[in-house]
């Protein structure tokens, strides 16, 4: 017998009598309740206030979370079968005006539990799967099952970041897990300061306003007033939280200069030396330069000795977003690829990216001790007692812009645990290798052509497809006009048809074209033929 929604509350129904799920035994639940006639049974439908820390709300609570979980190992189970929809897509609208009886308003009265139970349910079924390994879209992908659980544990003990007080052990293990980071950039024994931030354009912002600082200290007071016209360098390829960071701060988005990239999208250091000069010349003062390690669209990487010599020669502080790349460090074939890091001021690391931990997780590192508590101290006399029990050197939450910070840290801790670093080189290796394989199969299509005609140097792979009938159009701008539409149109169908996610863009002269990352440890190399076939199929008649 099921008398509520399919799945989460059942009866045995060879006695009639015995509930499993919600309806547990009412005489230890004696929360609100309503009660509905059912042939000889009622049912009882209980709500969030039955729940602990009511009285008698042990059981309604176990059997609660009991059948959040059972809802969310349905999804887990889901999200890894390959034959599962990435997306069950619909418009902004249709889910404004409700779906299936599941509505996004909120209202006056509580709803049941078994009403939140389906909304759960729903929330997830309209959602993007994005540890599906058809799910392609985003630097940030994956679903790991020990991060997953850090998560959950991270939710539970609901800490804050600011004080030792209030989160004793997480402030301890960003400590030691800081620490694993400045070793592994290559940063000797007395440097590295840093923090977990929300997000790689907030770490952008950091190592910025701690450039600043470093050079003007006296802002922190006195404000722009103490400021020359300062400029700071950035590729063209790099990203848009540097104008960003650059608005906040009023630093004035035309005061990024835009250095010159080569074919592959590295910034070009002749052209980064040419733009510093000129802006010499021009009476304007230089004070950092943001170099990239991992693009997010062509997956380059700067050349950083040659940027770290020309940050030395120029005394400007050499910044490096690593928010993609970072985690390529953990690789012993690949980290080369980001030599002359260990020569940076401060370092973007989100390993919320490669290496697959449950969004968000990403880091500002900054080499000189002492800094970032000097830039952002404000020494609020009710949260950083110097007089505690305790030694408040761990009461790090006076080094950020926050106040209350989230507990970023216990998934990475946990993952690192279970995987060790050799784990996560492993994973990393695997997704180049895919990449690699990914482009050679392309590279033999004559209806794909890549976009850089040469071996990835990241996991990130960007092509065109050709449908037939633009094969003989040469080269040129009409040609163009009909390619830039091609992308968006097979992204289209796909999303209405759920089977994959890949994105495209635009990106400088040249019209929109996909981009495949790895960074999903559930895709396969069957995945990747799959989503060439898929495109095909989906395009061959544009
Ligand atoms: N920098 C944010 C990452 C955007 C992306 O996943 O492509």
């Amino acid at each position: 017998m099921n008398f509520m929604h399919e799945g989460y509350i059942t009866a045995n129904a060879s006695s009639g009598r015995t509930w499993v799920g919600l309806l547990t035994d009412r005489s230890r639940c004696p929360g609100i309740f309503f009660g509905t006639l059912l042939t000889d049974l009622v049912v009882y439908l209980f709500f969030p206030l039955d729940l602990l820390p009511s009285k008698d709300g042990q059981d309604l609570t176990e059997s609660f979370l009991l059948h959040v979980v059972d809802i969310l190992l349905h999804y887990i189970q889901k999200t890894f079968d390959v034959k599962s929809k990435v997306l069950d897509f619909h418009h902004p609208h249709q889910l404004l005006e409700g779906l299936d009886g599941f509505s996004l308003e909120l209202s006056d009265h509580p709803e049941s539990l078994e009403q939140l139970l389906v909304d759960c349910t729903d929330t997830l079924k309209y959602g993007v799967k994005t540890g599906h390994p058809r799910f392609l879209n985003q630097l940030s992908s994956g679903l790991d099952v020990i991060g997953l659980a850090g998560e959950w544990l991270t939710a539970t003990a609901n800490a804050n970041m600011f004080t030792y007080e209030i989160a004793p052990v997480f402030t301890v293990m960003e400590t030691i897990l800081l620490k694993k980071m400045y070793e592994i950039i290559g940063w000797g024994e007395t440097e590295g300061d840093g923090l977990f931030s929300p997000g790689g354009s907030i770490s952008n912002l950091y190592g910025i306003l701690t450039a600043r600082y470093k050079q003007y200290p006296e802002i922190k007071r006195k404000g722009m007033t103490v400021l020359p016209g300062i400029v700071l360098f950035v590729s063209e390829q790099g990203h848009y939280s540097v104008k960003k960071a650059a608005a906040i701060l009023g630093i004035g988005t035309d005061n990024v200069i835009e250095v010159k990239c080569d074919e592959r999208g590295k910034m070009i250091p002749a052209e980064l030396e040419k733009n510093i000069l000129q802006a010499k010349r021009k009476g304007q003062t230089p004070f950092c330069v943001t170099a990239t390690a991992g693009s997010t669209v062509l997956g380059a990487f700067d050349p950083l000795q040659d940027v770290a010599d020309i940050c030395e020669r120029h005394n400007l502080w050499m910044h490096v977003d690593a928010a993609w790349g970072g985690g390529l460090l953990l690789s012993r074939n690949h980290s080369y690829k980001l030599s002359g890091i260990e020569r940076a001021n401060s370092v973007t690391w989100n390993p919320h990216k490669l290496m697959g931990v449950p969004l968000q997780c990403s880091a500002i590192l900054i080499r000189e001790k002492g800094l970032l508590e000097a830039c952002n101290q404000m020494q609020a006399g009710y949260l950083f007692q110097p007089d505690k029990l305790y030694n408040v050197d761990f009461d790090t939450g006076d080094k950020t812009i926050q106040c209350g910070r989230h507990v970023d840290i216990f998934k990475l801790w946990l993952m690192w645990k279970a995987k060790g670093t050799s784990g996560f080189e492993a994973q990393i290796n695997r997704y180049m290798e895919l990449a690699k394989y990914f482009y050679k199969v392309l590279k033999k299509k004559d209806n794909f052509k890549l976009v850089l005609d040469a071996e990835p140097e990241f996991t990130n792979v960007c092509f065109w497809y050709f449908p037939p009938r633009l094969k003989h159009i040469p080269k040129g701008f009409e040609r163009d006009q009909e390619l830039q539409k091609i992308a968006p149109k097979i992204k289209a169908q796909m999303l209405e048809e759920g089977t994959a996610m890949i994105s495209y863009q635009p990106c400088g002269d040249k019209v929109n074209f996909f981009r495949m990352v790895f960074s999903n440890p559930a895709t396969r190399q069957t995945d990747v033929d799959y989503l060439i076939d898929e495109i095909e199929r989906l395009g061959k008649d544009l």
